[in-house]
Formats: structure tokens, C-alpha cells, sequence
């Protein structure tokens, strides 16, 4: 059955950034346990940055799963990447990451990369700049399968990345990789600027997606935008996904009513229908 989550933001740099709850992670557990979230998903500045026993009791007394960790705060605060053509630097991304996925992994969670994958730019050009992502990732994840966890790779749009922006491109990065527990992360507002058609690509990638960002076509929550869920939906059922989906959304028009939203429309995965 597919989970759902809410996402938190703990990093007061990306306070405009598109997380539905932001700074107070008690309230935020209140909040989700009250509307029938499963789980949250947080982004947070380090893999150390997160007191691990406070978290550990708020999860267990709203009944709630972590989903995910996001990694972009390497990205934000620290410029860090994982294709960066410096290999120190490209190390210590991937350190960072690897914290996170430590993070993660004491509450079986999976983290993720998605700005972290970095841009090839003007720096290098791109197959460099893919070969040294391929390199972090396929590191990662070994570091990963060590502590029995996913890692999550997710493509973004144009406007992020010029490496990875289908999950047709991500489906054939993976297998470059070529490692088990690497999954797909499908976020449906990027879907929704790079794909000719998001459920078509569900439906070919569907095997390899462990994590959905449900979200709306305009980054607010699920309902707030024009994206047709029920064809999305519709796939990755007949994919067989079985995973969270989580709203990473902009807390519009606060963060309460984007959250109430994205449960109420999260019912087309229980009926199969956008009413
Ligand atoms: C960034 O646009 C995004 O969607 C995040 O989930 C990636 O870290
Ligand atoms: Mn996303």
C-alpha cells in the first residue's frame, strides 16, 4: 500500500524553499498525526544536525514513520555536489551524504539525492560531469546496502540540473550504477515540466521508482494545480509501487490547509479518483 508523508524543513535557509512545514518538528508531528499522515520526511542542515532520541520519541508518540531524509542543505549551505570535477571536494560531498544516509538508516529511511547531483555548467561538460556522479553514486549506495538501506535518486527540471531530468535518464543512470538498492525518485512537479507524459514514463520507469514528491503542477499541494492524478496514480499501481509519497509542496496558503489538501487528495490512491 503506498504511504503518505509531509515534509519538514529544518534548515532556516530554505524557509522559502517548497517544504510544507517548516522550523518546529514537534508541532509538525502534531500536525501531520492529526491529519492521518503515515510518515514525515525531513530536510535537515547534516546528518548530525537532528537530536536522534527527540526525533525517535516524536515519531513513536504520533505514530508516525520517517519517510526520508533530503540532502539538498549540502547543496544550499555548503555548494557541495556529487559530480563536482574536483575529486576532494566531490569527496566531501559525498561525505556529507553519507552522514545522511547514517541519519536515515537508524530509523530505516532512505536519503536522498536530488540537488546534490549537481550541474554540469560551464565547468565540464556533461558525460565528465555524469561519470563523476555515477562514481559518487555508486559508492553511496554501497555505504548504503552496508547499513541495509535505499538510497533515492531523484531527476529535477531543466532549470535545477542539465544531468538528470527524465526517469528514463535516471532509469539508465541506474544502470550505470548498477546497484540494487538504488531507486527512483519520481516528483511530480518536475515530471511535470520534463515529461511528454508523466504517466506513460511511470508506467516504463514504474520498477525502479521507490519514492514519490506529490505535489501539484504549480508546487503547491496536491490539488491546488492542474496535474490529472488518477492516470499517475494508475501506473504506479500497476507498477506495483508500494512506497511513500510525499508532499513536498510550498506551504500555501499556510502550512496546515497545504497539508489538509494533499491527505484529502491523497484519496485517489485509495478510490482511483481526482473527486
Ligand atoms: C528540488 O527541487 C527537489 O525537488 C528536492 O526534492 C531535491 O532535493
Ligand atoms: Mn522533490
Amino acid at each position: 500500500m503506498v504511504r503518505s508523508a509531509v515534509t519538514v524543513c529544518l534548515v532556516p535557509e530554505a524557509r522559502k524553499g517548497p517544504f510544507v512545514f517548516h522550523g518546529d518538528l514537534p508541532a509538525a508531528c502534531r500536525e501531520a498525526r492529526s491529519l492521518g499522515f503515515d510518515g514525515i520526511e525531513i530536510f535537515g542542515p547534516s546528518g548530525a544536525a537532528v537530536d536522534r532520541p527527540a526525533l525517535r520519541e516524536l515519531l513513536q508518540t504520533h505514530d508516525l514513520q520517517l519517510a526520508a531524509v533530503g540532502t539538498g542543505a549540502g547543496m544550499l549551505l555548503h555548494g557541495f555536489s556529487l559530480c563536482d570535477p574536483d575529486p576532494q571536494t566531490r569527496a566531501e560531498a559525498c561525505a556529507f551524504v553519507r552522514e545522511m544516509i547514517d541519519f536515515g538508516a537508524d530509523f530505516g529511511a532512505p536519503a536522498i539525492v536530488g540537488s546534490m547531483q549537481g550541474q554540469a555548467g560551464t565547468v565540464q561538460d556533461r558525460a565528465e560531469a555524469l561519470r563523476n556522479l555515477e562514481e559518487s553514486l555508486r559508492h553511496l549506495a554501497t555505504h548504503a546496502a552496508q547499513r541495509s538501506a535505499k538510497l533515492l535518486f531523484e531527476p529535477l527540471n531543466r532549470y535545477e540540473t542539465d544531468l538528470v531530468r527524465t526517469l528514463s535518464e535516471g532509469t539508465e543512470l541506474l544502470e550505470g550504477v548498477g546497484a540494487e538498492n538504488l531507486k527512483l525518485l519520481a516528483d511530480l512537479f518536475h515530471m511535470n515540466i520534463e515529461e511528454t507524459d508523466p504517466a506513460a514514463s511511470l508506467t516504463q520507469n514504474g520498477g525502479v521508482v521507490g519514492h514519490v514528491h506529490f505535489v501539484d503542477s504549480n508546487r503547491r499541494a496536491a490539488g491546488f494545480g492542474h496535474i490529472a492524478y488518477k492516470p499517475i496514480v494508475e501506473a504506479l499501481v500497476q507498477a506495483g509501487f508500494a512506497g511513500f509519497a510525499s508532499a513536498e509542496a510550498f506551504p500555501y496558503p499556510d502550512s496546515v490547509s497545504a497539508a489538509r489538501r494533499t491527505i484529502e487528495s491523497f484519496q485517489v490512491f485509495r478510490t482511483g479518483t481526482d473527486d
